[in-house]
C-alpha cells in the first residue's frame, strides 16, 4: 500500500495532486485544514489543506494504515477475513469520499449537512455542486452576507422550477392534449381525473380519445370512466380515424388524448405516435412519469420521448414516491415546466396543478 501525504491551497487542488501521483483508484484516509498566520501579526489567517491517501496494491500485503485504521477491526476478526476487511476500508473509503466531494466544492463544514440532506433525497450531487458554486458567487458579491443557508438554496431550487399548469383552453376550437410516457405511469387515470375536472367541476364539453389499442381492457377502463362522467370516449386505431374522430369533436372545448402503454424502449412507437398526432395542427403534449421511477429509467423516457416534443411534464404517484429529488433534477436537465402532480389513485380527487413550493417542501421536509 502506497501511502501520500498532499498539502495544498483547496480541496479541489489537494484532490487532484493525489489523483495524478496515486490514481483513480486511490482512497482518501482524512483530510483536515491548515490555518495559519502568512505574516506573523495581526493580519488575515490563510488556510491549506492537507489530503492523506492511499492506494491499495496488494490487499493482502499488511500495511501501517492496517495498524492505525483496520486493525481495530481485524482484533476481533478469528482469522484473515479480507473480504470483510476491503468491504469495510470502501465503506469508510465511500463516507470519506461523500465528505470529501463536498469539501473540493469549497464548502464549509456547516454546509455539509445541507449537501449531505439533498444528496440523500435524490438530487442529483453535481446538481447540487454547480448549485453551491452560483449562490457562492452571488453571494460573495454582496458585503456581509451571512453566507449560505438552508433558505438560501430553497430559494434558489424554486426558481429554477417552472410550473405551467392547469391546461389552459384555446377560445377558437378545441384544445388537444395528449398524455404519452412509460407503461404504468398512470396515463389513463390521469386523463379521467382531468376529464372530471372540466367536464364536472367547470362544466366544459369534453372528449377522450384512447390511441392504446394494444392493452387489453384499456378501452373498457377509459369507458367507465366516460359512462359516470357522460363525457363521449372514442378509440382510434390509426391516423385517419384519429383525424375523423377529431373531426367529430370540433364543438369541445378539450380533447384528452390517451395514448398507448407501450414500452418506451419500442423505438418505433414513437414515430408511429407522432405521425398519428401531426394530424391535429398543435397537440399539447405532457409527459407522464411517477415520481417513484429510477432516475436512469426516468432520464431514458425523456430521451425516448423528445421526438414527440414534450410541452409539459406531469408527475404521477408522489404518494408512492420515498423522495422527491428526480422532479428537481428533471426540471433543472430538462427545462419543461410542471403541469400537474397526482398523489394517488382515486379519480377524480388525487390531482393538484403542480406547484414549485410543493416541490420544495417535499426536498426539504
Ligand atoms: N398510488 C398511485 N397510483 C396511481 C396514481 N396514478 C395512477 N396510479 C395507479 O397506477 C396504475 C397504472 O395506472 P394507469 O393509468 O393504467 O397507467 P397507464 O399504463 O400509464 O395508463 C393503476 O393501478 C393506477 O391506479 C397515483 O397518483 N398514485
Ligand atoms: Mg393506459
Amino acid at each position: 500500500m502506497r501511502i501520500k501525504k498532499v498539502i495544498a491551497n483547496s480541496y479541489s487542488e489537494a484532490l487532484g495532486r493525489v489523483k495524478s501521483e496515486l490514481g483513480e483508484n486511490a482512497m482518501v484516509l482524512s483530510t483536515r485544514s491548515i490555518k495559519f498566520n502568512r505574516d506573523q501579526g495581526a493580519g488575515e489567517c490563510s488556510s491549506l489543506v492537507e489530503i492523506t491517501a492511499a492506494l491499495d496494491n496488494d490487499p493482502h500485503v499488511e500495511s501501517p494504515v492496517n495498524e492505525t485504521k483496520v486493525s481495530d477491526t481485524t482484533k476481533w476478526m478469528p482469522d484473515n477475513q479480507g473480504g470483510d476487511i476491503r468491504e469495510i476500508r470502501s465503506m469508510i473509503a465511500s463516507l470519506l469520499t461523500q465528505t470529501d466531494k463536498a469539501k473540493s466544492l469549497g464548502l464549509s463544514e456547516a454546509l455539509l449537512p445541507v449537501y449531505e440532506k439533498l444528496v440523500g433525497r435524490g438530487v442529483d450531487d453535481r446538481v447540487v455542486a454547480r448549485m453551491f458554486e452560483s449562490i457562492h458567487s452571488r453571494e460573495q458579491r454582496k458585503e456581509g452576507s451571512p453566507g449560505i443557508g438552508e433558505s438560501h438554496l430553497a430559494e434558489f431550487m424554486k426558481g429554477a422550477i417552472q410550473c405551467e399548469g392547469p391546461i389552459r383552453l384555446d377560445s377558437g376550437g378545441p384544445k388537444v392534449v395528449a398524455l404519452v410516457g412509460p407503461t404504468g405511469a398512470g396515463k389513463t387515470t390521469t386523463i379521467a381525473k382531468l376529464a372530471a375536472r372540466f367536464a364536472l367541476q367547470q362544466n366544459k364539453k369534453v372528449a377522450m380519445v384512447t390511441l392504446d389499442t394494444y392493452r387489453m381492457g384499456a378501452w373498457e377502463q377509459l369507458e367507465s370512466y366516460g359512462e359516470l362522467m357522460r363525457v363521449p370516449v372514442s378509440m382510434a386505431v390509426d391516423r385517419n380515424e384519429f383525424a375523423r374522430i377529431m373531426k367529430e369533436h370540433r364543438d369541445k372545448d378539450v380533447v384528452l388524448v390517451d395514448t398507448m402503454g407501450k414500452s418506451h424502449r419500442d423505438l418505433g412507437y414513437c414515430k408511429q405516435l407522432a405521425s398519428v398526432l401531426s394530424v391535429v395542427p398543435h397537440v399539447e403534449t405532457h409527459l407522464v412519469q411517477s415520481a417513484t421511477a429510477h432516475e436512469s429509467v426516468a432520464a431514458e423516457c425523456f430521451k425516448q420521448f423528445a421526438p414527440l416534443g414534450i410541452d409539459r411534464v406531469l408527475f404521477t404517484k408522489l404518494d408512492e414516491a420515498v423522495h422527491f429529488g428526480l422532479l428537481f433534477n428533471c426540471s433543472v436537465r430538462h427545462r419543461i415546466p410542471f403541469s400537474y402532480f397526482t398523489t394517488g389513485q382515486r379519480v377524480p380527487e388525487d390531482i393538484e396543478v403542480a406547484a414549485r413550493e410543493k416541490v420544495i417542501r417535499l426536498i426539504f421536509n
